[in-house]
């Protein structure tokens, strides 16, 4: 490294670190550029990032990057790092385990941290039937081996997702995924006896219908096109995240699965993105009481290190034979010992309460500003999982051109945002759970000032 890209001295992360929104150089600085530079040789260009920015330290509501810029994060990670980065719960438990042991191989030689995670887990997730939990490393892993959970249960083949659904950009959840570009572009053929349903997505409904109705006209589609008696499960996020942080109408998901229910279906919420405190609950689908016969988290669970898990009825969960689950880094004991630190500072610190003020705020904030602002078509989304989306006003015409502007000119501002939806429309805000409140309000000042100067 020469000294010219050399990043400063180590910084410390964590909630110590001064929160504020400051801007040093433009972004991004000279020392991002430089490494920038290097990355553009180095690292596959199909791996994108959103903001060229290199990162020395994060902690609380902040990214420090190597030019000493401290931006505001509005994305931790895309809703990764919900007890904040370098949360001192996790990196207490991170150090004593890194110094313990780092890897045996759960399915060689077990340890305490992946069984307490699994009770923890089981304790958490919707519904107190028995539950069991097997971990892996991310949440396409998870999504996987929820299918082969379920196909093994049911001894069915086919796999019943959502329009706008992401599941992830392994072969099978890259089939399962909804949007073409850029997840699965060129990337074919992929996974069979997958099988798309029409989701609820009231903003788009062109004639307004209950949630009761969206779950009918689904199920309609999973009939005639697939029939109940082939599927093995369906899989939904209860709250849309790549795709627009869209929350189906009242009813939808309670409808849903009392058909999987009724008809021998595994039910398999993906509560990767919004599950562990993200929308005001320990799990989007406790909003309407739905109890999933299958839940796969990842994620915000482990505080930052990889770590997923698919958690369910113990029955279901069972019926792969011995060794049939597994992989050589699922659970490793120190993303299990950050997963213990995230779910304490959860729990002592209720995080499910914070997010639901984070909610409050946001909701306030962005609905005054969609009064001044037509081309905000809707403010919507639940917890820390807000989002606006953007459109010619008064149509529903997607503006996807305005949303990269918008989302460009907050990074420009120190406030680092995400775009998100099938049509690219969509701004969505994930601030950590930590956030203080007058980080909040500054990110939703610049937010303001920036959308009143572009619409
Ligand atoms: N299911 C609901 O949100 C990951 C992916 C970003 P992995 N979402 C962010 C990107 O462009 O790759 C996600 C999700 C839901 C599954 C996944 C997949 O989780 O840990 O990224 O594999």
């Amino acid at each position: 490294m020469t000294t010219e890209t050399a990043a400063p001295a180590h910084l410390t992360g964590g909630p110590e670190l001064p929160q504020e929104r400051r801007l040093v150089t433009e972004i991004p600085g000279p020392r991002s550029r430089a490494l920038h530079e290097r990355r553009t040789a180095a690292v596959a260009s199909g791996v994108g990032s959103v903001l060229p920015v290199y990162v020395a330290a994060a902690g609380g509501g902040v990214v420090i990057d190597v030019d000493g810029n401290s931006l505001i994060d509005l994305a931790s990670g895309i809703a990764v790092t919900s007890v904040g980065n370098s949360a001192p719960e996790v990196v207490r438990r991170v150090s004593d385990q890194v110094a313990a042991f780092t890897h045996t191989c759960f399915m060689v030689a077990p340890y305490e941290g992946y069984v307490e995670v699994c009770e923890a887990l089981a304790r958490l997730t919707p519904g107190d039937h028995a539950k069991k939990t097997a971990l892996f490393n991310s949440g396409a892993e998870a999504v996987e081996n929820a299918v082969k959970i379920a196909r093994a249960h049911t001894g069915r083949g086919a796999v019943v997702v959502f329009d706008h659904a992401y599941h992830g950009r392994t072969n099978l959840t890259m089939a399962m995924t909804a949007k073409n570009t850029p997840y699965k572009d060129g990337f074919g053929p992929f996974a069979g006896e997958v099988y798309r349903a029409p989701m609820s997505y009231p903003f788009r409904e062109p004639v307004q219908i209950t949630g009761a109705e969206a779950a009918a006209r689904a199920i309609d589609v999973i009939e005639k096109q697939v029939g109940a008696g082939n599927i093995a499960c369906v899989v939904i996020e209860p709250v849309l995240g790549e795709g627009g942080f869209v929350v189906p109408a009242e009813g939808f998901l309670p409808a849903v699965a009392q058909w999987c229910t009724d008809n021998g279906v595994v039910f398999v919420a993906d509560e990767i993105q919004s599950g562990m405190c993200r929308t005001g609950a320990w799990f989007a689908c406790d909003h309407e009481g739905v109890v999933p016969d299958l839940v796969t988290v990842a994620k915000g669970m482990a505080g930052g290190l990889p770590l997923a898990g698919v958690v369910g009825r113990a029955e279901i969960m069972d019926a792969p034979q011995a060794g049939g689950l597994g992989g050589t880094y699922g659970g490793n004991p120190v993303a299990c010992a950050a997963a213990l630190g995230a779910i304490a500072t959860m729990e002592d610190l209720d995080l499910p309460a914070a997010a639901r003020r984070i909610e409050q705020t946001m909701f306030t904030r962005l609905g005054a500003l969609a009064e001044k602002a037509p081309a905000i078509g809707e403010v919507r989304g639940r917890g820390a999982m807000i989002a606006i989306e953007l459109v010619k006003p008064g149509t529903i015409e997607p503006d996807a051109a305005l949303t990269g502007k918008i989302s460009a000119a907050c990074h420009q501002a120190g406030v680092l945002t995400l775009t998100c939806g099938t049509y690219g429309n969509i701004l969505r805000f994930l601030p950590s759970l930590v956030m203080p409140d007058h980080l909040l309000d500054e990110a939703l000042d610049v937010i303001e000032e920036v959308v009143l100067g572009l619409v």
